[in-house]
């Protein structure tokens, strides 16, 4: 693959809900999200591919060729608002490329290929990561994703439906399961981590998302006197710093975000705040100790603010090791390319539970993600499909 055949494909979508802020907006199920779908659809005919959406959104791209289980391969398309532009696109374009590269050489598969495009990985709409992946693997109520709602109100049954999707259908996918012989997503390096063009993932922290509710007493800013407030804001603001501190403290990672405050006015005092805390660290204990430090000091300032904390876990991610096998195959496979954890969730670390799965990550020259400044060469992307080539060649061999 050259730089510049990479580069063609990839301008095809790279205006797509692109922001003035030089970051993407791309929601589930939203128009942006709506038009990438249409762009896979006509990527896929143009190869001849079959197209089919499963119960819960998530979109795919059969190589119909021999039997048996399939290799999949494959990415997301939404980002986080104002993301960047290679998290999750990239491992879409790569997958067709590297079809079209297997089949330049006239490579004859054993059993099938298939691109798929996963929804809702980044939860940037609906709050839960890696919804459509979750929901077919069974670890995501239904019900509960149906009456997720996005900051605007509106419901993923109401989103799914007004992009003419079935809520209804929505649920646990065995058979989708069992029809994968293995899993492989190549996707942009998040950090500094990577000094080569391509590398094998070697796991994922283990991480979640907790929602945490402050609630105190509305009133008037300009009349109520400090000792007599219940300030939601104050007991919200100390959080923020806990978080920080613990998170430091015991040798992991802690931010918040999505935050929304009622009434959100400048002369109320708030009544209600609530805020995601989101957590990463390199082993499950510190991640524990990271959230009990959080809740235990919280709780307090709550009792001196005269407010109520509450904190309540909305997705969590245990470690995910990689299969070793298959990592070690793929990196000796590629010529001894770097092998490194992530502290990133992704699809593949839901579907390793259930299928052998590995990470391909290209290299990002700014470490930059989740952030318009998110980078990676043309030349590592297309180094990227060369490497994602050689191992679908391999496992579909
Ligand atoms: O949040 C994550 O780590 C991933 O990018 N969804
Ligand atoms: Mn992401
Ligand atoms: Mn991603
Ligand atoms: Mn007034």
């Amino acid at each position: 693959m050259d730089a510049t055949g990479f580069r063609r494909l990839w301008d095809e979508i790279a205006g797509v809900g692109r922001a003035e802020s030089g970051g993407y907006l791309r929601f589930s199920w939203s128009e942006s999200d709506l038009a990438l779908r249409g762009w896979f659809d006509a990527q896929a005919a143009a190869r001849g591919l079959r197209t089919e959406t499963d119960r819960n959104g998530n979109r795919y791209a059969w190589w119909d060729a021999g039997t048996g289980p399939a290799v999949l391969t494959g990415s997301h398309f939404d980002a986080v608002p104002h993301g960047g532009a290679y998290d999750g696109p990239l491992g879409i374009v790569a997958a067709f490329l590297a079809v079209d590269e297997l089949r330049a050489e006239g490579f004859e598969p054993a059993r099938p290929i298939v691109i798929g495009a996963f929804t809702e990985e980044e939860g940037g709409r609906f709050g839960v990561p890696c919804l459509g992946t979750r929901l077919m693997a069974g670890v995501v109520d239904p019900d509960r994703a149906r009456a997720l709602t996005d900051p605007g109100g509106t419901t993923l049954a109401d989103a799914m439906r007004a992009a003419g999707a079935d809520p209804d259908a929505l649920g646990p996918d065995p058979e989708r399961l069992a029809s994968i012989a293995a899993f492989v997503e190549l996707h942009v390096e998040q950090g500094r981590n990577l000094d080569a063009p391509v590398g094998v993932a070697s796991a994922i922290w283990p991480h979640g998302r907790w929602r945490m509710t402050f609630t105190g007493a509305a009133d008037h800013a300009g009349t109520t006197r400090l000792p007599d407030r219940r300030d939601p804001m104050l007991t919200f603001a100390f959080a923020v710093l806990a978080a920080r501190k613990e998170a430091r403290r015991a040798g992991g990672l802690a931010t918040v975000g999505r935050v929304e405050a009622v009434p959100n006015a400048t002369n109320a005092i708030a009544s209600q705040v609530t805020a995601w805390l989101d957590s990463r660290a390199p082993d499950e204990a510190v991640l524990a100790e990271i959230l009990g430090g959080v809740t235990a000091k919280v709780a307090e300032r709550a009792e001196r603010d005269g407010t109520r904390f509450a904190i309540a876990p909305e997705s969590e991610t245990p470690i995910v090791e990689f299969d070793a096998s298959l990592r070690d195959r793929l990196a000796a496979l590629l010529g001894g390319v770097p092998v490194l954890p992530t502290g990133a969730g992704h699809d593949a670390g839901v579907l390793a539970a259930h299928v052998p799965t590995a990470m391909l990550f290209v290299r990002n020259p700014t470490g930059v993600s989740h952030a318009p400044g998110e980078g990676a060469s043309d030349e590592d992307c297309a180094a990227g499909v060369d490497a994602l080539a050689a191992v679908l060649r391999d496992l579909a061999c």
